[in-house]
């Protein structure tokens, strides 16, 4: 260990020594080695982002089938499928990655740190992800794509569906849920251990906030959404009865686990968006969000109370009433912490000392106000009598994309648009930008407002087709529109992004004049993060008491007197206590290929399993096993950090 004195040094010296130690190596052997967690960051954006892109394909081939009454541009079964998968696709490898992506990336950089607690799991976690999506898709390939419905109820999806493509669905949503859980893991530790000294927790960026009581969230609700799918892939390819009333299992067993785990989840999809529009929007109105404490305590009750609603997707089963109403009444319940959470909006806004109208900004505030449409429909789906009227009519499909898309892929936009510059180095174009909000925005309320008006007057969801003449077409049709609406401004954002890539407009380490540390150091970020761990004394260290921006940064040039790590390994500090006083310094794990194969040998194993082959199975666990014997072999012999 060493914390050079940069007295000695040149800050040129100390940024020279920092940039060879944290480097990967270069080309193919960095590729599949780095555990840097931008990169890691990285690669979850664009795998996210691809998966987002292929649900939309579905989406967009469903909302053509359904432009017009009897068309047949996709047959039931097909439509079928394509319901399935895209809905699994932006649940499981979308929504639940993309805060992943953007977690990896700011986290670290917000706390002052200069990596995730696990750099190792890190990269696991992604690998994992990308395996899982590619066993989902390779669904595609064999003629097997999953077709009972992306909430596969039993007994559809146990006795009713023959073939491989509810075993890839099963399997694929375990897999895929092993790189979340680890990944919670890594936030968790991470926000409590790897924060700068003097980060106490009530000076905690809100996005670190959000992160955290998320990656607690998965936590207690992924083992549901594991143990559910175990048990069908055991009643489908072992012939177990879990869910078979005929001998004793129980089919609601299935809408219990799966919701346990399905509602919490939606607060999962959309507290970290709220984190970053809990960052961006004080940026752009140049004053600290307005009740912090409020924002803080809102998305704490929103995790919580989160668990106590799942059954209010069951209020057709036939419960007994006192169970209902206690659902319904926590459902409404639930509504109390978001709106805190948008009176923190509100009144940020309000008393704004200068609100600026960049892109990022008004992708945060039209993701705010369309989110509000979705938590009023949701208050009314809360009522149980509503429910039985709206329950599996489109109203439920209107609300709940206004909720995941308001509330998870407006604010992804305004993330791209606020963060992309810290990436890359290069700014967005602003007027492109904004171009692509309207039309994405605009799009979006065409295409789902209808929706409500459709469920109120009866049409079903889950259908691939409707008769002429029962007065749905011209919503319909409508909505259709939209759709292609909503993909036009989602393209004209890709557009954009090509554009300025090869603009390069540079970005500066803190191009909107931010308050928070991701802005204090360079753009795009250096291997080492900071070369200077920040030492923090409030809330907006980049910020005077003034609201005045800070001009040199605090990571960036080492300052006499700072700590400054410079080892031949990664080292960073280790904080104790809510209140981050200096632990330690933590030698951290450099580049490895074990999370890489460890991820390739868990593919074979669910592989085996798919393929009901004992040998592939048995190969892929003790591939698993000796993966992960190598990984930490150095441990175990005491010779590597
Ligand atoms: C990130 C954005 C989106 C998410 C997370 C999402 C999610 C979902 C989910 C979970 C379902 C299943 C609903 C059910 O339980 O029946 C669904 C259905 C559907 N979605 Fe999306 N969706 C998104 C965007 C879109 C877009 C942009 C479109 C249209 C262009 C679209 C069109 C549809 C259609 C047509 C259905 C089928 C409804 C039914 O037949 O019941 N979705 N979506
Ligand atoms: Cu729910």
């Amino acid at each position: 260990m060493s914390i050079l004195d940069p007295t000695a040094d040149s800050p040129q010296q100390v940024r020279q020594r920092l940039t060879e130690t944290w480097s990967d190596p270069y080309g193919t052997p960095g590729f599949f080695s780095t555990v840097d967690h931008k990169r890691v960051g990285h690669r979850y954006l664009v795998t996210s982002f691809v998966f987002f892109l292929l649900g939309g394909v579905e989406a967009l081939l469903m909302r053509t089938q359904l432009a017009t009454p009897d068309a047949a541009v996709l047959n039931p079964d097909l439509y079928n499928r394509m319901l399935t998968m895209h809905g699994t696709t932006m649940f499981f490898l979308f929504l639940g990655t993309i805060i992943a992506a953007w977690g990896n990336y700011i986290i670290p950089l917000a706390i002052g740190a200069r990596d995730m607690a696990y750099p190792r799991m890190n990269a696991l976690s992604y690998w994992v992800f990308l395996f899982a999506g590619i066993f989902l898709y390779a669904s595609f390939f064999v003629g097997a794509i999953p077709d009972g419905g992306w909430f596969a109820y039993v007994p559809l999806t146990t006795d009713y569906s023959a073939g491989l493509a509810m075993d890839f669905w099963a399997l694929g949503v375990v897999f895929v849920g092993i790189s979340s859980t680890v990944g919670a893991i890594n936030f968790i530790v991470t926000v409590f251990k790897m924060r700068a000294p003097g980060m106490t927790m009530s000076r905690l960026p809100l996005v670190v906030w959000s992160t955290l009581t998320t990656s607690f969230m998965i936590l207690l609700s992924f083992p549901a959404i594991t143990l559910a799918p175990l048990l069908m892939a055991f009643d489908r390819i072992v012939g177990t009865h879990f869910f078979d009333a005929a001998l004793g299992g129980d089919p609601l067993l299935w809408q219990h686990l799966f919701w346990f785990w399905g509602h919490p989840i939606v607060y999962v999809v959309f507290l970290p968006p709220i984190g970053w529009l809990y960052m961006i929007i004080p940026t752009f109105t140049g004053r600290p969000i307005a009740g912090y404490n409020w924002a803080v305590a809102a998305t704490v009750a929103t995790g919580f109370i989160s668990f106590g609603v799942w059954v209010h997707h069951m209020f057709a089963t036939g419960l007994p009433d006192v169970t209902a109403s206690f659902f319904s009444v926590a459902s409404l319940g639930v509504s109390f912490p978001t709106a805190v959470a948008f009176f923190v909006f509100t009144a940020t806004l309000w008393t704004a000392r200068r609100i600026r109208w960049t892109a990022a900004m008004l992708w945060a505030v039209g993701a705010l106000v369309s989110f509000v449409i979705g938590g009023i429909s949701g208050v009314m789906v809360a009522i149980m009598p509503f429910d039985w009227q709206a329950h599996d009519t489109y109203f439920v499909v209107a609300h709940l994309h206004y909720v995941l898309v308001a509330g998870n892929v407006l604010p992804m936009f305004a993330a791209f648009h606020y963060w992309l510059p810290k990436v890359t180095g290069w700014m967005l174009d602003e007027r492109l930008g904004k171009t692509s909000f309207w039309v994405t925005t605009i799009g979006l309320h065409v295409l789902f407002f209808p929706q409500h008006w459709l469920g109120l007057v009866g049409m079903p969801r889950r259908v691939y087709t409707y008769p002429a003449g029962l007065g749905w077409d011209v919503a319909n049709l409508a909505s259709t529109v939209g759709g292609y609406m909503f993909a036009a401004g989602v393209l004209i954002a890709m557009g954009n992004f090509f554009v300025s890539w090869r603009r390069r407009a540079p970005a500066g380490s803190n191009p909107w004049g931010a308050g928070t540390l991701e802005w204090a150091t360079t753009s795009p970020v250096a291997p080492y993060n900071f070369a200077q761990i920040p030492e923090v004394h409030d809330r907006y260290p980049l910020w005077t008491l003034d609201g005045d921006v800070v001009d040199d940064p605090v990571g960036i040039a080492p300052q006499p007197g700072g700590v400054v790590l410079a080892d031949e390994h990664h080292e960073t500090l280790e904080t104790v206590g809510l209140d981050a006083r200096l632990g330690g310094v933590l030698a951290m794990p450099g580049p490895s290929y074990w999370p890489f194969w460890t991820a390739a040998a868990t593919f074979l194993c669910f592989f085996g399993f798919l393929i009901q082959n004992p040998i592939t199975l048995t190969l892929g666990l003790v591939a698993v096993a000796a993966t992960l014997i190598g990984w930490h072999h150095g441990h175990l012999t005491g010779g590597e950090h």
